[in-house]
């Protein structure tokens, strides 16, 4: 049989269509596990594989994508029992028929987000591999996923323990992004640094929303598209679920689909054989082609891609303990939030990459970096230059790093590539190379030309393009070797002839001298302007700073000097993060994050805006010593949690930040409820408080929950995202006179008028007061509320309101 990779080559390949709707639609009851249908139905199942076939498909998905080994006890049994029937379908054809190995995310959030580390979530689907070992799949497909780090650590457990390809599928939601903020351009870096075989789109929102992805994509991967719109969004209509797109309008879009670039075509939900006969037929005579390779040298965060191109790259050279004292201490104490800070502060003058080099002889440098790499990538979405001549702490950096990483350096020494290479072959990255030879730096351009042209060849065998590797000419101090900022220069111009990229630490050029800002940036305009591509530099520098824009300005980087008439306004006190490549990209990223609030008194504010819950905590137990409670809640942790709010919606920034922030935000609370005064709860004055179904929004319910305590309130919490009933049922059971009911997201309103309608009907005297960001008197009233406030001390006051009125009657 001919390998699927070889077939995606000469024409285009197509996917079966919606297993899950299928199963329904053959009487899987509510509440019935689906995957146990591999084992109970497998004439099911196997019926299913057929009709797809039988419509054309070249490929089914094994029933296998909610199975993994925290789900089921005999995971193993299932996956093989999956396998198994898919191969005996694919193999009663003559034709090639293909068995994709079905991966589905875990359903759990990784760390910093959620509670699963990233290492055990790939043991988790290192063993879904293997146990499908040898069973009979052709090829392993990752889909639905929409977070980068799972993502990575799914392809990482299919490469360490299977030689099948690998084909990966995301999510994008309607405005083009993953749910934890990738993109289409993020998700090809990263996934082509892990060499997969095939990388696309599947379920989100149907086929007319992924047009546009499709579009995207092709634009930066060089790899076959795959493309499995669902068939809109279900409804019920007279008791059937009805999609909103039908066989004929979703293949009409998979015309245009394959128009753009999809190369598989497929469907998810809903999708059944008829919508998968009706797009082949409709697609298997156009003209079909790859994705040319595109030659882009692209890295990136969880959130974005950067192009390492013709317009300068600034990377922070701050986070590097040579000749920082600081730093070094902090390196030894351990003292992350130093890192963090220095980290913050460069993506605020406007870097688009940092570098981070923890290395100090007396401390373990595998265990910092990795450390360091996971708490900056949780605290900013700026792309990360991994730099350290230590094996151990490079693998460990890169494998924990979420996206495809900048790694500083390997060098034309062969010890020195041999253990580089296989790592960035494995994990994805574009890799500095320096000029150095085995027998050192040579003095003349010719011959660290050579060199670089050496690194280049020594890569193409482990598979590294050109495109990959980013050469660094070394700048030497002029006040030692006078020639060597003209040598440097040299050396870039060659190489940009030659279609290499370059990068240089451009500070060591005034080693010794005087004034060493003014040779560092006249060396560094006149290194971008020999065609330089990146830069690693201290971004607190003004003149480095105001050689750039003024470069990008006299260049055409910067359209109509609108970045530098923004600079020049600003200056280096909030110089905007200016993407060199993709101005919207990174200034919808990096630049997200609220302002930066320079006051001291705003230092706990931002703190949680940039989601430090350490540094939070901390400032939090210092302000209190002059602050009220009150006054740091109202003044710090709500408008922070306000502006936080605000990015969000405005796609500034995405769900990671703002769990970041909430996480912080806690803590800080938390730091706060201990200094409210005690006082003795009074089970007479109950109060039952919940957020409602459906909302998991609860810090505003437990600042109120604090403050009724603290007024000797007795309050019954009962958590978040509660239902109805439950809610009901409490204030019943308890004889509470008291309900109070926190909502924040207007989809959640209808549960809380919902839970009233319950409580009225059981006990028209339970009294509901309601709160959160969402509400106002109006709507409280609509739902028919006895009270509302629009802060936790009104709620306070209503609650004693209530009492006393109650207590005056009885
Ligand atoms: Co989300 N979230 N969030 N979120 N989140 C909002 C609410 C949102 C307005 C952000 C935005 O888009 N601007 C938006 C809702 C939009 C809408 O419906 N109009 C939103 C969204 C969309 C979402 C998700 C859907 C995101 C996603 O997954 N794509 C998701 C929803 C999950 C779900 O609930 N099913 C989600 C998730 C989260 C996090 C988990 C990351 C986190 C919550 C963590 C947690 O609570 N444990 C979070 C956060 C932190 C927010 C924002 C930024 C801040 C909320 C907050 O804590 N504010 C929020 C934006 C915003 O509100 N500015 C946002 C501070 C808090 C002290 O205020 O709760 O209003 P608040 O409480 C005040 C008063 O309202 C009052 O007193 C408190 C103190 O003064 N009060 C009461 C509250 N309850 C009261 C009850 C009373 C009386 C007064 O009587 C009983």
């Amino acid at each position: 049989m001919k390998p699927i990779t070889e077939l995606i080559r000469e024409r285009r390949v197509y996917f079966d269509g919606g297993m899950g709707s299928m199963i329904q639609a053959l009487g899987l009851q509510p509440g019935e596990e689906p995957s146990l249908w591999n084992l109970e139905h497998p004439e099911k199942i196997a019926s299913i594989h057929r009709q797809y076939f039988e419509a054309g498909c070249d490929v089914v998905f094994t029933n296998t994508f909610g199975i993994n080994r925290t789900k089921f006890d005999n995971y193993e049994e299932l996956i093989r029992a999956g396998v198994k029937i898919a191969r005996a379908e694919a193999d009663r054809f003559e034709e090639d028929k293909y068995v994709a190995l079905d991966i589905g995310p875990l359903g759990q959030l990784l760390e910093p987000l959620g509670k699963l580390p990233f290492e055990e979530a790939l043991a988790i689907y290192a063993d879904t591999v293997r146990a499908a070992e040898g069973a009979g799949a052709d090829l392993i497909i990752i889909e639905t996923m929409n977070d980068a780090h799972e993502t990575k650590a799914a392809v990482l457990a299919a490469k360490e323990n299977s030689s099948l390809p690998v084909f990966v599928s995301n999510v994008f939601d309607s405005t083009g992004r993953m749910m934890t903020g990738g993109t289409p351009g993020s998700m090809a870096a990263l996934l082509e640094g892990l060499r997969v075989d095939a990388v696309g789109m599947n379920c989100s929102l149907g086929p007319d929303h992924m047009v546009r992805t499709v579009e995207e994509y092709a634009a930066y991967t060089s790899l076959p598209i795959l493309v499995m719109p669902n068939a809109g969004l279900p409804k019920v209509v007279d008791g059937e679920t009805v999609y909103s797109f039908g066989p004929e309008e979703f293949s009409d879009y998979m015309v245009e689909i394959a128009e753009k670039g999809g190369c598989i075509l497929g469907g998810c939900c809903g999708t059944t054989p008829e919508y998968i006969r009706q797009t082949i037929e409709k697609t298997k005579d156009l003209p079909y082609r790859l994705p040319e390779d595109k030659g882009m040298t692209l890295v990136s965060s969880y959130t974005h891609h950067l192009l390492i191109g013709d317009d300068p790259v600034l990377i922070g050279e701050r986070i590097n303990p040579t000749g920082k004292k600081k730093l070094k201490e902090a390196l030894r104490a351990g003292d992350m939030e130093y890192i963090l800070n220095e980290g913050l502060r460069q993506a605020d003058a406007g870097v688009h990459a940092l570098d981070v080099n923890v290395g100090l002889p007396e401390i373990d440098e595998p265990a910092m970096i990795y450390e360091a790499v996971k708490a900056l990538q949780a605290v900013t979405d700026l792309p990360l230059q991994i730099d350290t001549s230590d094996p151990e702490a490079l693998e460990r950096a890169m494998r924990i790093y979420n996206g495809k990483p900048l790694v500083n350096s390997v060098n034309g020494k062969r010890a020195v590539m041999d253990r580089v290479f296989p790592l960035i072959a494995k994990y994805g990255g574009a890799v500095v190379a320096l000029t150095i030879g085995e027998d050192g730096i040579p003095e003349d351009a010719e011959g660290r030309l050579q060199i670089a042209l050496d690194i280049i060849r020594e890569a193409e065998k482990y598979g590294i393009p050109k495109k990959d590797i980013i050469v660094d000419p070394l700048a030497m101090a002029i006040s030692s070797a006078q020639n060597s900022a003209k040598t440097a220069l040299e050396v870039i111009r060659e190489l940009r002839k030659r279609g290499v990229r370059t990068i240089m630490g451009v500070s060591n050029i005034s080693f010794g001298l005087p004034k060493r800002d003014l040779i560092n940036s006249v060396f560094f305009a006149n290194a971008m302007n020999a065609g330089l591509n990146c830069a690693i530099m201290n971004p607190f520098s003004v003149n480095m700073m105001d050689a750039y824009y003024a470069f990008r300005a006299l260049n055409v980087n910067d359209l109509n000097c609108l970045d530098y008439i923004h600079y020049t306004e600003e200056r280096v006190e909030a110089a905007p993060a200016v993407s060199p490549n993709e101005v919207k990209d990174q200034k919808d990223s990096s630049a997200g994050r609220p302002q930066n609030d320079k006051s001291s008194d705003g230092a706990l504010k931002q703190a949680i805006i940039s989601g430090m819950t350490e540094k939070a905590v901390r400032l939090t137990a210092e302000m209190l010593e002059t602050s009220e409670p009150l006054g740091v809640i109202n003044e710090q942790i709500v408008p922070a949690l306000d502006d936080v709010g605000k990015a969000f919606e405005s796609g500034k920034i995405y769900l990671p930040q703002l769990l970041m922030s909430a996480d912080a935000a806690a803590g800080a609370f938390e730091k706060v409820k201990e200094k409210l005064p005690d006082s003795d709860e009074d089970r007479g004055r109950m109060v039952i408080l919940a957020t409602v179904q459906g909302d998991v929004h609860d810090i505003g319910k437990n600042i109120v929950k604090v403050l009724l305590q603290s007024y000797g309130f007795y309050v019954m919490d009962l958590g978040k995202d509660v239902a109805p009933e439950t809610i009901r049922d409490a204030a019943l059971e308890n004889n509470c006179r008291l309900v109070g009911l926190s909502a924040l997201m207007t989809t959640t309103v209808p549960a809380m008028e919902e839970t009233i309608r319950l409580i009225r009907e059981a006990d028209p005297a339970i009294k509901v007061m309601v709160g959160g960001a969402v509400l106002t008197w109006e709507y409280a009233d609509k739902i028919g509320a006895d009270g509302y406030s629009p802060d936790a001390m009104g709620a306070v006051r209503y609650a004693e309101e209530f009492y006393k009125g109650l207590e005056a009657g009885s």
